[in-house]
This record gives structure tokens, sequence and C-alpha cells, in this order.
């Protein structure tokens, strides 16, 4: 591929031209790329869409209500948040039953309804899998409790014990060993102490685990994005982990706690099985650099993940350098076929918005690039109308987080990041009415964001201006049955032309082919 690009003072022009051999070689035999790595995805976090049943959470069936809004907006692929049966102590990420729809959310029934709708309508849906551990309240985990000494061992235990704790730390605070005073062992938990790691190496916790993805796959999901997936497998012989320098881990180095071949292994299993019922695509979590992330995709030979995602781009830097920078690492880690994942917000972290103190005119700079670079744009529900984190003090916090970690808020605050994971969970701002259009209950399990009155889609919609319409626009161009996409996968591909402005002040732009001069206002976006 190359990549012809300039970079005149803070201005950056994107300029694409393919002359990939694969992509040559699937355009002379008239093949396209698969669907997976053309596509757009829109994250929604089920409990802040839509509430249709006015219980103050949101459901499967407000998500069907507004699926149309999706459809219109241009995005492709829904990624949902887990919704099946959990105590809910990290909001989903704890299962108890992957064959259940928590009551909450609504039945199987509804599910297969929006898988339906979904595919009616000429796009995909992936559900979040959560492969590494389950909630302890699992029956699995009750049954590993009962197990007699004799009964134990690796290919027996359905998650990891031990009599005597090593170094292993969890991702989020302390040792990751936790003692069980009814097994009377220590069960191992890389995240929160009520999420036990599964015991990859006993063969039945790998079967259980494809069954679920064989469940939902016979119900014709489009693949799944995998949680933690680097986390899977641990050394059989629980050797410590060495010292490093990096505080974020604790000044250790994850080196037999992540990463584990066996792991890349199950990627490949996990891949072959998906291969069976057609093109899905899977998206792991890695936690990581880059570099890491590749591994993960494998090869033509022994393709595992269709995409990874790369988080350190989550912690941007809003100047064209970042931005040119990126785009070019992403290309050499990720080349075509394979395509990297650009996401700026999720879930768990700090919103785009937030991070640009809600300057929306530079959040539409960060997403051009994001729609308009190669690869999978991944975008967190409420970005298209530049929604921005709450403000939620950390005592009263519902996510287990706050309560585990105590930093005080000054210092997140500095470091730019918050613990807090409701602020970034607050109701999707439909319209200037009471909750803002999420819920009609008397109270909405988290507060709406109070600048919903400025802040909504209903008022996005009528400003031609917006934020919104932009993303429409920027989704238009993407979208694969138009004259532009042709450019797209073919031998010579034209993904974008748009001339971006990163500095405060206006500029002017010369375009190298006509020689014609363009003034660009400050953060502002001209495509040409
Ligand atoms: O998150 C894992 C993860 O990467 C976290 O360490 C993340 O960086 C942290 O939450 C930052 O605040 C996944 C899910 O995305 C998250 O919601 C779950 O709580 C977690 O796994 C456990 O399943």
């Amino acid at each position: 591929m190359r990549f012809i690009r300039r970079f005149y003072f803070n201005i950056l022009i994107f300029y694409y031209s393919f002359c990939h051999f694969l992509c040559c070689v699937s355009s002379v035999f008239g093949q396209s790329l698969p669907w997976y790595q053309r596509t757009t995805l829109y994250q929604i976090y089920l409990r802040s869409y839509y509430d249709s049943d006015g219980d103050g959470i949101g459901d499967i069936q407000g998500i069907l209500q507004k699926l149309d809004y999706i459809r219109n907006l241009g995005f492709e692929t829904l990624w949902l948040s887990p919704f099946f049966a959990s105590p809910q102590q990290d909001f989903g990420y704890d299962i108890t039953d992957y064959y259940t729809v928590a009551p909450e959310y609504g039945t199987m029934q509804d599910i297969e309804e929006l898988i339906t709708q979904v595919h009616r309508r000429g796009m995909k849906i992936i559900l979040d899998l959560v492969l590494n551990h389950t909630s302890i309240e699992h029956p699995w985990f009750q049954e590993d409790l009962k197990r007699s000494p004799q009964e134990r061992g690796p290919l027996q235990d359905f998650y990891v014990w031990c009599d005597q704790p090593n170094n292993w730390r969890s991702a989020v605070r302390g040792s990751a060993w936790h003692y069980h005073p009814v097994r009377k062992q220590f069960y191992y938990a890389a995240f929160l102490p009520f999420q036990p790691d599964l015991n990859y190496r006993n063969p039945r916790v790998q079967e259980a685990m494809l069954q679920v993805a064989r469940f939902w796959l016979e119900k014709d999901v489009d693949g799944f994005r995998l949680d933690l997936f680097n986390y899977l497998y641990e050394d059989s012989s629980g050797r410590h982990n060495p010292f490093s320098l990096n505080p974020v881990r604790a000044c250790h180095r994850p080196r037999f706690t992540l990463n584990q071949p066996e792991t890349l292994e199950f990627a490949a299993e996990l891949r072959r099985l998906c291969e069976r019922y057609g093109l899905k695509m899977l998206l792991g979590e890695i936690d990581g650099p880059c570099t890491t992330s590749r591994l993960f995709l494998g090869d033509s030979i022994t393709p595992r993940l269709t995409h990874a995602f790369c988080f350190a781009m989550l912690r941007f830097r809003c100047t064209a350098r970042y931005f040119e920078k990126l785009v070019l690492h992403m290309e050499k880690i990720f080349p075509s076929p394979l395509g990297p994942v650009y996401v700026f917000s999720n879930h768990d972290r700090r919103r785009c918005a937030t991070r640009l103190g809600g300057d929306l005119r530079r959040v539409r700079l960060v997403h051009t690039v994001q729609m308009l670079a190669r690869g999978v744009p991944c975008v967190y529900y409420g970005e298209e109308i530049g929604m921005v984190d709450g403000r939620l003090p950390y005592k009263k916090a519902l996510d287990p987080l706050p309560h585990m970690v105590r930093v005080p808020r000054w210092l997140t605050d500095v470091a730019g990041e918050t613990l807090n994971r409701d602020e970034v969970r607050t109701p999707m701002q439909w319209h200037a009415g009471p909750h803002a259009g999420f819920s009609r209950a008397a109270a909405t399990w988290l507060p709406v964001n109070p600048d919903f009155p400025e802040k909504n889609v209903e008022a996005a919609m009528q400003d031609s201006a917006s934020l919104l319409h932009h993303f429409r626009h920027l989704l238009c161009v993407r979208q694969p049955q138009k004259a532009q996409d042709v450019r797209r996968e073919g031998p010579l591909l034209f993904m974008g032309n748009a001339v971006l402005n990163f500095s405060r002040r206006p500029r002017t732009f010369v375009h190298p082919a006509t020689g014609a001069r363009l003034r660009i206002e400050g953060y502002a976006v001209t495509l040409l």
C-alpha cells in the first residue's frame, strides 16, 4: 500500500492511493474484502440507550424502537453490551447464564427479534462475549466449590485454584488470588474479585465456551466482541511475573498471565468455529500495545481474530501530527487485507468529547479521521451528538471500580481519566423532554447529563451544521453501494479526500493537483 501524505503547517491532508498486491489479486478475481473489513460499528451500552418499559433501565425493545435512527445515520453494525443473566455487579460483565437474557433487558424472543430486524435492514449485529470469567454466582463456580481434594486438578476444575498464591496481580487492585472458605483454596480473578477466571486448561471449559459461541452463531449473530481476550490462559506452572518499571501494573510485567501461546491457539479455534457459519467478525479486546493486538489476528495460514482494539488511541492528542502518525502506524501494523479499528470512546474510559473539553469543532476533526481512514470506525452511543461524561461522585458510584481503587479525584483529573465508569454511561440524550427522552420512569438508573436540553438528538437533527449531520455525511461517503466506495476496494483506492485544520487559526490550503487555494477556518474540516 502506498500512502501519499503532506503535512503543511498544522493541516493534515488525506490522500490515499492503494497499490496493494492483495487488493489487486482480489479485484482481479472479482472478490471484495469481507464485510467486516468495510463496516462501521456503533456500540450500544444497552442499559443506557432507550428504556421502552419505564423501569429506568434501557432494554432490547428500546433498541428495536431506535433501530431506524441508527440505520438512517448510516451505521452498519451494532455491538451490543452483555445482556445475559447476571447479578449486575459489573453490569453484565459478570454472567451467571450465557443462554438466558436478563429480565430487565427483555426475553430471548426480544433478542431474536432484534437480530431479525437488524438483518432486515441490511445491518449486522455482534454480541459481547465474556470468555475470561463468569460471575462468582455462576453454577459452575458453585460446583467447583464442592469438589473434594481428590477430584481437584487443572483438568477437573472449571476455575483456577491454588493453595499458595504467587505474585499475580489483578488488573484492578492487589493480588488476583482470593481465599474461599468453603473450598479452603484461593481462586484467581484477573479483574474484579467476583469475576473468577475460567480454567481454559480444562478441555470441558473450552468446549463449554465454544458451545456458548455456537449457540449464538446458530441464532445468526454476525460475530463477537471478545472481552479481555488476551487474559484467557495463565502459565500452567504458575511462575511469578517478573518485575517491571511500569507503575500502572504495580511494577509487574504480566508475562505469565497475559498473551499465553494457548490463547493464540484458542483464537484460531474460535475462528474455525465461526467460519462454519459464514463470515463472522471477531473483535478482541486486547490489553497491551498494538503489536500485541496484531499477534491475535494471526496470518493467512492460521487466521485468528478478525480485529483487535488498540486502546492507546483512546488517549489521543488532537493534533495533525498525532493523527498522521497514528494512521501510518496502524497501516504498518494492520496492512490490507487486515484493517485497524479506530476507537476514541467506550463504556470504560473518558468520552472523546470530554477529553476535548466539549469543543465540538475538534470532536468533528477526530471523527473525520476516524471515518475516512482505512479500517473500521467504532463509535460509542452518543458520540454522534458529542455527549460528554457526567460528573458523578466516586462515593456514590454504582460502578464497583471507584470503591476498589482509592485514588483521589484530583489525581484522576490530572491524569485525564475517571475511575467512575458511571460517568461515561449516562443515558442517551434523545430530546429536551424529561430524562432527555430516555425513560418515562420517575428515576433513571444513572442521572441524565444536565446538558441535555441543548445537547440531544432532536436538536442535532434540526441543525444542518450539527456533528450528527457531519456523521451522516461521512457515513454516507463510506457506504459500499455508493460510487465512492468502488474506489475503496479497487487497486487504486481513494478512501476520502478531506482537509482538516487542527490549528485554532484559519489556514490556506493549496490543492496540489489543481493549484486551487482554499481558506479553511480554525478547527474546521473541508471535504473536497
Ligand atoms: O474491560 C477490561 C479493561 O480493559 C478495563 O481494564 C478497562 O481498561 C478499565 O475498565 C478502565 O476503567 C472489560 C470491559 O470492557 C469492562 O466493562 C468490564 O468491567 C471488564 O472487562 C470485566 O469484564
